[in-house]
């Protein structure tokens, strides 16, 4: 049999090195899988619960493999399901590839079933390159143009093909006028600045007294560079969400997270130094760095539209992070003063301290902030975790103490709920021999993340490494959302909203064959962990935590405080003693000013 368009479309993927693509199917795209059978093996086909899941695992994969992730959907309902993902991908600067079905070339236009505008529904995450396919001979440089752009821009792409053209014969390109001739490949070129410009960022670093490092995903390959620039600055380093596991914990000037999900230390430092160096990172809280014209500035981004938009920087590089961080340190002088880095590591030795307190203050029944503080300690050597988005993405950003070797991330610019087990499912296809930890709250467990436990059932035996464990802070909340009413409006919880059914996560992972754990007593709550981190299959561990814990800033405002206290004057359904005896403990520790209570 002549080879259909189909057949060459994976060809094409699979001699761009594309080995696995995450999906699901419909009649928009049953030539695209019929030639995918035909192919016998030769790109896996995940099959997910979701076309949202589908993108969120493409945007993941590409995350943890540095490789383009790559999602398909049918045409209509499918296709648009996947924007969601593709967002995620787009708004963290991944390579993703989207592929579309639409229906037969000669109803479109016609109101027919299942027809949507493609292009304009993808036109603006994809606005780097999408195009819907015609003819045969456009497939080729379609394919190709699609996964060079998404690599070489860090974006996403998007392909749509009619049904009716995928069971065509193909046809190459004809040696005519009007056609394309594409070829396949691409590496990442060396970006590095001009010498007169790194030597400008050179004399910024080298006026400044007290340095501050900001480093993002853009560093997470430039650990060992970021280091030794660091310690010649006789600086401190604060990690951006996205950029977690650039510098490992365990360094005793790491400020660790920032922003409204960061610590003290880093809130401390960026309002403290002289100077901030900002590397690979697009951080969105301006009010977490210092303020403006009482730092000089130096960035380096490998994508110049994100230079200079947090913080007006003095000196902007359009560089890789590490060969850029490699070309500058023999511009370097060290600093003889080593007076403030030894005062950031005394800031970040007491933090530590507090957030142990926090963590091991009795709550009811189980305080969330343990759930990670116990999880740090035992965290296995080269472990991938992931977080959704939640009041756990505080605790996964400040409780965590990750590690040289171990790969984290979450939906970090989009921030979107339900990614926690995609990303978790991705990171097995990217990273096969790795043990996965998954974050999620209850309210994102019944999004979404509770369906994606069946994908899990239904390929963990095929795993490398089967161990993945997804662990269910059940609070019956949508928390985050609860403490940020109360904290940034002033206004009480509004139950309607905010109340969630209570559900057996792990009962439910028993019924669909993984592994399930339940813990509601706090002194449980080490051995629960070491019994999900010992399993040979994929486990839920769903702990029953405490909603009047507040997953609140490192430094709250005085006009939040205010509000604050004005929610619970007007009456909250959660005020209790416990409510207001925890929250007024906590301003009392994180109001600017104040120093850290002896309890939390
Ligand atoms: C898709 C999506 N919808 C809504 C939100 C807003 N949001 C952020 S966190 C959150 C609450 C999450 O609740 P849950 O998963 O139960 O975690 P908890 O905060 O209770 O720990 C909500 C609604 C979001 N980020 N993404
Ligand atoms: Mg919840």
């Amino acid at each position: 049999m002549k080879d259909t368009v189909s057949d060459f479309f994976w060809q094409r993927l699979h001699g761009w090195g594309v080995r696995v693509i995450f999906g699901y199917r419909g009649d928009g795209i049953n030539g695209l899988l019929g030639a995918m059978n035909r192919a016998d093996g030769m790109i896996k086909f995940v099959q997910v619960r979701h076309e949202e899941m589908a993108a969120f695992m493409a945007s993941a994969y590409a995350k943890f493999s540095g490789q383009i992730g790559v999602c398909m959907a049918t045409s209509g309902p499918g296709a648009t399901h996947l924007l969601t993902g593709m967002y995620d991908a787009r708004l963290d600067h991944m390579p993703l590839l989207a592929i579309a079905g639409q229906q037969a070339r000669a109803g479109l236009g016609g109101h027919y079933q299942q027809e949507v505008d493609l292009l304009s529904t993808y036109k603006d995450v994809a606005s780097a390159f999408v195009a819907q396919a015609s003819v045969a001979p456009q497939v080729r440089h379609l394919v190709d143009r699609a996964i060079r752009i998404a690599y070489a821009e860090r974006r996403v792409t998007a392909i749509i093909i009619p049904n009716d053209l995928q069971d065509e014969p193909y046809v190459a390109p004809p040696r005519q006028h009007g056609t394309l001739h594409s070829g396949i490949g691409y590496t990442a070129p060396k970006i590095v600045p001009y010498e007169e410009d790194l030597k400008r960022a050179a004399e910024v670093l080298n006026s400044g007294k007290k340095v501050a490092l900001l480093v993002g995903a853009g560093a997470l390959h430039a650990t060992d560079e970021v280091i030794a620039v660091a310690d010649i600055l006789g600086a401190g380093a604060a990690k951006a969400l996205l950029g977690k596991a650039a510098l490992p914990d365990d360094l005793p000037w790491v400020t660790g997270s920032i922003g409204l999900l960061g610590t003290k230390p880093s809130w401390d430092m960026m309002n403290e130094c002289d100077t901030l160096l900002m590397v690979g990172s697009g951080f969105p809280y301006a009010e977490f760095l210092p303020k403006e014209g009482a730092a000089r500035g130096v960035q380096i981004d490998i994508d110049p539209s994100m230079l200079s938009l947090r913080y007006p920087m003095e000196v902007n590089l359009v560089g890789d992070s590490a060969e850029t961080l490699r070309a500058l340190v023999p511009l370097l002088q060290r600093k003889a003063d080593r007076s403030w880095r030894d005062g950031i590591q005394k800031g970040i030795a007491e933090w530590w301290r507090v957030l142990e307190r926090r963590a091991m203050t009795s709550a009811n029944p189980i305080n969330p902030q343990r759930v990670a503080w116990e999880l740090s300690s035992r965290l296995p050597d080269r472990a991938i975790i992931t977080s959704d988005s939640g009041s756990c993405a505080n605790w996964y950003a400040r409780d965590l103490k990750i590690r040289r070797g171990m790969m984290c991330s979450l939906s970090g610019g989009l921030a979107s709920m339900g990614a926690a087990v995609p990303y978790a499912i991705a990171a097995k296809y990217a990273q096969p021999d790795r043990p996965v930890i998954a974050l999620v709250g209850d309210g994102a467990m019944q999004m979404n993340n509770m369906a994606e436990l069946i994908t899990v059932a239904k390929y963990w035996r095929e795993w490398e490494n089967p161990r993945l464990i997804v662990c269910v802070f059940n609070n019956q909340d949508l928390n985050q959302v609860t403490w940020e009413q109360r904290v940034q409006e002033g206004d009480p919880k509004f139950s309607a909203s905010q109340d969630l059914p209570d559900v057996p996560y792990h009962r439910f992972a028993e019924l669909i064959g993984l592994k399930g754990i339940y813990v509601d007593d706090p002194r449980q709550l080490g051995a629960a962990w070491d019994k999900a981190l010992a399993a040979d299959q994929p486990v839920v561990l769903e702990v029953r935590t405490d909603p009047n814990v507040p997953p609140l800033p490192p430094h709250i405002t005085l006009k939040q405080a205010k509000h604050f206290a004005s929610t619970l004057l007007h009456g909250d359904p959660n005020e209790a003693s416990t409510i207001a005896g925890t929250v007024k403990e906590l301003l009392s520790a994180l109001l600017p000013g104040r120093k850290p209570s002896k309890t939390r």
